[in-house]
């Protein structure tokens, strides 16, 4: 019998709660999409007056999103989907996938609302007192700095946080998010009984009860040991007081973690017995939409942030830069990653700016001027970037005799954004050790031919996508299936025999070497001038 005998008519959701919006994927047990859904935080839900779903704060380092406004958009979201005629009834599981490293803190009667969820009233009058802090901090907020370099200190040294937690300190990692919360706002902290991540917390509303935490998005916290899946007494000692028991355990990803609550099942049709599988992250989601596995196959991931990652089955974590993850889809297997911060909120700018607000003007200019810009380079930063590590926005730009230029054209200004940032992703997965041989895009400006042919050139390898741009949403719906199946054989089923049946990728671009040629040429110009802005910053 076939892992996926059966269900043919079975379907399977996946969420995504991402920076910007909340969207969900269903697909039936023969990768057939049989709905899709998405709206958008700034206008469909404008009463939170978010930009790009967050709250920057004056400080220019404090990032938040609400967290009731994560909540009325499930409500919205799934109105809009039983309005288009949704199946609800044929769903057998669910699974989501989260921004990752946002934290939502919940009050002493937060788990009790959950469980007593009225589906004569909506989640938002409900859940609206639940939450500890109504503001919650997100992967854009860079102002943990002292709290990083502290938790360093206590456990060894950068590298010394890595070994343990596969990554080095991070301003944006939860773990450093709970110091400094416990740090200025005690107040708080002691009123939170339960720290949830984006993805746990929206499994938790789903399920009206406490998910917890997946292993690939515990990951994301400088908490967890990475290679043991559980948390590091070390680092949770070193970051707040009774902390393990407001973070309650690490749970694998493909088991069943609780069922869809009565109010769903009232308000929308779903059945009375539908799993709930944990949610994951949102770059982990992407790995599994992408069924990345084969060794040199990389995510390039063009969303709100910029991310390169691959699966990988021996990692050798950086006290320098990059991440390595616990895999969402295999015990065995990790995830190696590198974030750019400013991705497309900063391509946007410059859209806005050079191309009157247009990707096809965008796309017609960055085709006006050739490979390498005429020597032309731009490092542009809108807010402080993840890698390199930058605290300053500024936009950098140096003519062909390595000045400092004032201005370049509108078409020397498209590509020197793109280059420099496709350029500065391959300066650093060089240093860090990754060898991508072949690209799958995914996310928001994978639909633009002109980046990914840049992209394509400058890693000098081929781009293939998958039919969406959203495989966080998908690789949700997969690990949903998934989980569904392992739980349906009694045992743990290889996701890439699960999977084995999901469409093939098409082939976007194929690197043209002269332009790979001159992009080799610019590594380590670019590398230089970014040293001089992080030694500047
Ligand atoms: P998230 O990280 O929030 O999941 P998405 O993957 O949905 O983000 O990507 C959203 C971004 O995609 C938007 O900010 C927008 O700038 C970008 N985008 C959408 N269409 C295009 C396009 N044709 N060219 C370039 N960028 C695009
Ligand atoms: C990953 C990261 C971002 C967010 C975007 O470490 O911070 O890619 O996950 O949602």
């Amino acid at each position: 019998m076939g892992v996926l005998d059966g269900l043919e008519d079975a379907l399977f959701v996946g969420f995504d709660s991402s920076t910007q919006g909340l969207k969900a994927t269903v697909i039936d047990g023969r990768f057939r999409m049989v709905h899709s859904e998405s709206l958008n935080y700034d206008t469909d839900l404008p009463h939170y007056k978010t930009r790009g779903g967050v709250h920057r704060h004056a400080d220019g380092v404090t990032v938040t999103s609400p967290a009731l406004m994560w909540v009325e958009a499930l409500d919205l979201l799934l109105q809009r989907m039983a309005a288009d005629g949704c199946p609800f009834n044929r769903v057998v599981a669910v699974s989501g996938s989260g921004q990752q490293h946002g934290s939502v803190w919940l009050n002493n009667g937060a788990l009790s609302a959950l469980r007593g969820l009225d589906p004569s009233r909506s989640l938002k009058e409900q859940l609206g007192g639940v939450f500890a802090t109504p503001d919650s901090p997100i992967w854009m907020d860079a102002s943990t700095r002292g709290q990083c370099r502290e938790l360093e200190r206590r456990l060894g040294g950068a590298q010394a946080v890595a070994d343990l937690t596969g990554s080095r300190a991070y301003e944006r990692f939860t773990g450093n998010q709970i110091a400094k919360m416990w740090q200025t706002e005690p107040a708080v902290y002691e009123a939170t009984e339960r720290i949830a991540l984006v993805s746990s917390f929206m499994a938790s509303v789903l399920a009206g009860e406490g998910i917890p935490i997946e292993v690939s998005d515990g990951s994301g916290m400088n908490l967890m040991d990475f290679r043991a899946r559980r948390w590091a007494p070390a680092a949770l000692d070193a970051t707040a007081p009774g902390l393990g028991a407001k973070l309650g355990e690490v749970v694998a990803s493909h088991v069943v973690a609780g069922k869809v609550h009565a109010y769903f099942c009232a308000r929308y049709g779903f059945g009375g017995d539908v799993a709930v599988i944990p949610f994951a992250g949102d770059n982990p989601c992407s790995l599994a939409g992408l069924r990345l596995g084969k060794e040199g196959d990389f995510a390039i991931s063009l969303g709100t942030s910029d991310t390169l990652f691959a699966s990988v089955l021996d990692p050798s974590p950086s006290g320098v830069e990059g991440h390595v993850f616990a895999s969402p889809v295999d015990p065995k297997a990790y995830m190696v990653m590198l974030v750019r911060q400013n991705g497309s909120l900063v391509r946007e700018k410059v859209r806005d700016a050079a191309a009157g607000g247009s990707w096809d003007v965008f796309a017609r200019l960055l085709g006006q001027t050739a490979p390498g810009n005429g020597g032309r380079i731009g490092i542009y930063f809108d807010e402080p970037e993840i890698t390199p590590p930058v605290m300053k926005a500024g936009h950098y730009r140096f003519g062909a005799d390595g000045r400092p230029a004032v201005s370049f054209s509108d078409a020397e200004e498209v590509r020197a954004l793109v280059e420099g940032q496709f350029v500065s992703m391959r300066l650093h997965a060089v240093r860090a050790g990754l060898k991508p041989r072949r690209l799958l895009a995914t996310g928001g400006a994978s639909a633009n031919s002109g980046i990914i042919r840049t992209a394509s050139d400058v890693f000098g390898v081929p781009v293939y996508a998958a039919d969406v741009t959203d495989t966080a949403s998908l690789g949700a719906a997969y690990r949903a299936l998934h989980g569904w199946v392992c739980k349906r054989a009694g045992r743990f089923v290889g996701y890439a025999e699960t999977v084995s049946g999901a469409p093939e990728f098409r082939k976007l671009a194929d690197p043209d070497p002269a332009a790979n040629d001159v992009y080799t040429g610019m590594l380590k110009r670019v590398g230089q001038f970014e040293d001089d802005i992080i030694a500047r910053s």
